[in-house]
């Protein structure tokens, strides 16, 4: 072993020796051509590279927006959601029209003041006035956004008591979401995590008599054209309560109850009907059919056609089944609403049982 380790260390010392011998020979040598730099040739390639991915970006944009432009949110559901679509809008055409032009600008001068022999650059050591321009207008533009952002989020995120919101509680849990209503009296039991058990999954004081007459569902109703104060609990970890449809999202943490009011403007059945809506269900529904062309050739039940609902998401990677957390939400006339509400059991009638 001892001789093998020998025989090791000498070959490597030989090529060491050989290789440093390599590096002095390299570094006697004077070559004639610099190759590491660069050439007229050169830096024409690279300034028309430059241009060619400026068209590259801007295509991509243009596609992007030809292929994929109605896979956006079809019209808000809920009243506040217009504002926030129009701020959004805004912030999007503003955005866009500052990476056009400097996106251009970046790419151009690149190309432009491409390396050349001849040229030589000049010194220039700052401008004034130049300096002035490009601070005070992103300067204002942004604090124009942001103002008016603030009286968005504002307006939205007061709820007036005189309003006389629903009061609906939306419980989340690894995987599933609850909700619950205040029942006759609109109120909420008191509720805690500690007081779990059997039925009673989402801790509701036996004791309070608001808690009495709630009802827990799986099914969201919500009548239309009524302000909803959802107040969210989670159980075990971050979840985030997620209506794209009403563009409404609050985060759901554990030992706290946060809050969020819409009122709902569309019908689920109207929904149905709206162009967006039919355009993108029948998109899904050729999809299928083909897929279920597929499963009945193999045997198998059919795909069931797809039917627009609204939906509550979880839009917090809370875990393995975190994309299959859902649940559905109705909205309907109050007349339908209360004939749903009078069919579901109170706590007091579940308890019972
Ligand atoms: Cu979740």
């Amino acid at each position: 072993m001892t001789a093998f380790l020998v025989i090791i260390v000498i070959i490597l010392f030989g090529i060491s020796v050989w290789q440093m011998n390599r590096i002095f020979q390299l570094a006697k040598a004077k070559p004639t051509v610099h190759s590491e730099i660069a050439s007229d040739k050169d830096n024409n390639t690279h300034g028309y590279l430059m241009m060619a991915f400026l068209a590259f970006i801007y295509i991509l944009a243009i596609l992007c927006f030809w292929y994929w432009a109605e896979t956006l949110l079809p019209e808000s559901g809920s009243e506040h959601g217009a504002k926030i679509d129009t701020l959004m809008l805004v912030s999007m055409i503003l955005i866009f029209v500052a990476g056009i032009i400097t996106q251009w600008l970046l790419h151009y001068f690149a190309f432009i003041y491409r390396g050349n022999k001849v040229k030589r650059a000049t010194f220039y050591a700052d401008n004034d006035k130049l300096e002035f321009i490009w601070t005070i207008i992103p300067v204002v533009v942004l604090a124009g956004l942001i103002i008016y952002g603030l009286f968005t989020w504002t307006d939205i995120m007061n709820v007036d008591k005189d309003d006389d919101p629903l009061i609906v509680e939306l419980y989340a849990q690894q995987f599933n979401w609850k909700a619950r209503y205040g029942g006759n009296d609109n109120t909420l039991g008191e509720a805690n995590v500690r007081l779990i058990e059997g039925i009673n999954q989402l801790g509701v004081d036996p004791a309070d008599p608001n808690g009495q007459d709630d009802k827990i569902v799986t099914e969201l109703h919500l009548p239309v054209g009524r302000k909803v104060l959802f107040k969210m609990r989670s159980q075990d970890v971050l979840h985030s309560a997620y209506m794209p449809h009403f563009r409404a999202q609050m985060n759901c943490v554990p030992g706290m109850i946060t809050q969020f009011a819409l009122t709902p403007t569309i019908t689920t059945e109207e929904m149905r009907l709206n162009d967006h809506i039919v355009q993108k269900v029948n998109h899904i529904n050729e999809l299928r059919s083909s897929k279920s062309e597929a499963l009945v050739a193999a045997g198998n039940e059919p795909l069931e056609p797809y039917v627009f609902d609204y939906l509550l998401l979880c839009n917090k990677i809370c875990g393995i089944s975190h994309y299959n957390m859902q649940m559905k939400i109705i909205v309907e006339s109050e007349v339908d609403y209360k004939a749903w509400l009078a069919e579901q059991p109170t706590l007091a009638e579940q308890l019972s049982k």
